[in-house]
């Protein structure tokens, strides 16, 4: 009684204590102790940015959050660093070798173009971006039309591929849903259907707005940004936005994993940058895209606190991208073409961002089209290539066995951004300041830590797992690849 009546004190009065069910005296958790988790995706966010913005608003809503989190001072989100890998990676719990998700715009050998019934020579361009909806011009774009997906023989059977059957292993939104839950997931483009898994069970609901259909600004994407926080507050309250994706059955409870991204600190990243004074501080386009990130987090917050359910809901805050450079004085644009111009071999496909994919016609000549490159290495930007054994021993995977796996990787020097456009930064790559993201974990009931050593990403997919008492080798790709649980938070091991 004296025991349950001091935690109930100390939690009135906000200070951090550990139930007793819920917490190990290592402060490792256990099964089964939430009911829900929210995984929010700030993406472009580092955990350099993180602590500026806590040192510039001690009272925010976020460093609220981190005062009841563990919190990763080193976390690498997938390596290639887009979007659509990156948020792959946080609810498989693995990377592109595995997946079979190197970027929404690929080449693979067993795929033929959109409507082209799979005849002809294989291979073709796998893009899942806007290009695949009705109409992205209109925000509400009527979804992915089957007739601008690429094909491939499925049963040897020509199919459309819908982004979801493209993935390789299963993601915890399906194990979620197998489990009697409801689920719910909002991000840029229908093409985040992916994270169905290649079942297509994992989503209950989904919400779509199409970015492409807004300019992309930062006045233009905070509104948009809201649509995304809309949607969380309308789940929250057990009801959907007009203009869901109704996947499997609607919604009819609190969804038990809720997850979506913010667009709008990446954009500011990418039109205005960071100021240019030599610790990089937040510039006024960065702190106004903090400030809305950080007032929706707070109404996130307040609504849980409303209907009691913040106790028992453990906010993730993991973004899926860095982005690069955040010196701005190292920015430097270069024509994708030369990356083209440059292999002096026969190619398939390049995939051309802060970072180059390339994949041959054929895989003798990676060593010539690589010493090409290298060539003209301060033309192109290039700090190095990554093929053959190096690719393979990396975890990059093998284009020889593999169709989806490219021959060479271009690594361009530190704010290289192959592009024709007008920006001050760009993800997708490799460098450290693409790859290192933003990572904590949040729950009145944790007691603030901080982690310094490695982690990755990929590691959020079984702990979130773990939080919700589901068992994680199930889950394919994490158990194929090795992944634990981040550290400080246990699993069901079987
Ligand atoms: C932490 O505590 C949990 C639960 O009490 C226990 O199962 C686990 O082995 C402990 N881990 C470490 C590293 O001590
Ligand atoms: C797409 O939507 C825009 C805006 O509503 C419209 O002008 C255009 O005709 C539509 N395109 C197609 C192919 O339907
Ligand atoms: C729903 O989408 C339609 C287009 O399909 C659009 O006209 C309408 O404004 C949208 N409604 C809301 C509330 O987003
Ligand atoms: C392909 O065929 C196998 C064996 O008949 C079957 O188990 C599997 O479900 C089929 N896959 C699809 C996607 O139809
Ligand atoms: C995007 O900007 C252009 C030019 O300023 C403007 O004409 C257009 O209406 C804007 N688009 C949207 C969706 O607001
Ligand atoms: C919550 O859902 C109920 C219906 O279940 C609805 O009447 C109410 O307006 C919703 N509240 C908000 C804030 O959306
Ligand atoms: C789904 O539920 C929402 C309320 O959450 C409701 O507004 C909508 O009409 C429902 N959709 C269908 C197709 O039943
Ligand atoms: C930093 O310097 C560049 C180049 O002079 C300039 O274009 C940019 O606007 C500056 N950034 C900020 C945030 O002031
Ligand atoms: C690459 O070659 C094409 C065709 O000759 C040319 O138009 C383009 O300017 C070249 N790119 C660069 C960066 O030199
Ligand atoms: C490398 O660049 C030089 C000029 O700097 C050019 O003459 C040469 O053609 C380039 N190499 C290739 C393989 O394109
Ligand atoms: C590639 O392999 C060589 C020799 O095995 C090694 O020295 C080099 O560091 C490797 N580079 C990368 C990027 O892995
Ligand atoms: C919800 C859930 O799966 N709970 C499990 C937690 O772990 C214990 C011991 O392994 C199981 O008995 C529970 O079923």
């Amino acid at each position: 009684m004296a025991v349950l009546s001091t935690i109930l004190a100390l939690a009135a009065l906000g200070v951090p204590y550990h139930a007793a069910a819920a917490w190990g005296s290592n402060g490792t958790s256990s099964n089964g102790t939430f009911k829900h988790v929210m995984m929010i995706s700030v993406d472009g966010m580092h955990p350099s940015d993180v602590a500026k913005w806590i040192a510039l608003r001690p009272q925010s809503n976020i460093s609220q959050l981190i005062e009841h989190a563990y919190q990763y001072t080193d976390a690498y989100t997938s390596a290639p660093s887009d979007s659509f890998p990156g948020t792959v990676a946080q609810y498989t719990g693995a990377t592109p070798r595995t997946t079979g998700i190197w970027y929404d715009d690929t080449w693979d050998w067993t795929f033929w173009p959109p409507s082209s019934n799979c005849s002809g020579p294989p291979g073709a361009n796998v893009l899942f971006d806007e290009t695949i909806d009705y109409n992205s011009t209109e925000l509400f774009s009527g979804g992915i039309d089957p007739a601008h997906l690429p094909q491939s023989l499925v049963n040897g059977t020509c199919q459309p591929i819908y982004p979801h059957q493209r993935l390789r292993v299963n993601t915890i939104f399906e194990l979620i849903t197998a489990a009697g839950y409801q689920t719910a997931y909002t991000d840029k483009h229908p093409a985040y259907d992916v994270v169905r898994g290649p079942s297509g069970t994992g989503l209950t609901v989904g919400y779509f707005p199409e970015i492409a259909a807004v300019n992309t600004t930062l006045s233009e994407i905070i509104p948009y940004d809201q649509l995304h926080v809309n949607a969380w507050l309308d789940w929250i309250n057990a009801t959907t936005p007009v203009n869901t994706t109704i996947f499997n059955g609607n919604l009819t409870e609190v969804p038990t994993l809720f997850g979506g991204n913010f667009q709008s600190l990446s954009v500011a990243q990418k039109t205005i940058g960071y100021d240019n004074d030599t610790s990089n501080s937040l510039s006024a386009g960065l702190i106004e895209a903090f400030e809305f990130v950080d007032s929706s987090i707070g109404a996130v917050i307040n609504d849980l606190k409303a209907k009691n359910l913040y106790d028992d809901t453990v906010i993730v805050v993991a973004s899926k991208h860095g982005q690069a450079p955040i010196q701005r004085s190292l920015y430097r644009a270069i024509d994708p073409t030369a990356v083209n111009n440059n292999t002096g071999v026969p190619y398939a496909w390049i995939t051309t961002d802060d970072i180059a994919l390339i994949w041959l016609n054929s895989s003798s000549d990676t060593a010539k089209c690589r010493e090409n490159l290298l060539a003209n290495a301060t033309a192109v930007g290039i700090l190095d290539v990554i093929y053959g054994h190096n690719l393979t021993h990396s975890g990059f995977g093998n284009p020889q066995i593999d169709p989806a796996v490219p021959n060479l990787i271009v690594q361009p020097d530190l704010g290289v951004v192959y592009t024709t456009s007008v920006k001050d930064a760009e993800h997708g790559g490799l460098s450290y300041d693409d790859r290192v993201v933003a990572c904590f974990l949040s729950n009145p009931s944790f007691e603030k830590k901080t982690f310094n050593q490695t982690v990755y990403t990929t590691q959020v997919a079984p702990t979130v797992l773990g939080l919700l008492g589901i068992v994680h080798p199930l889950l394919q790709g994490a158990a194929s690849e090795g992944v634990t649980t981040l550290p400080g938070f246990t699993s069901l091991a079987s």
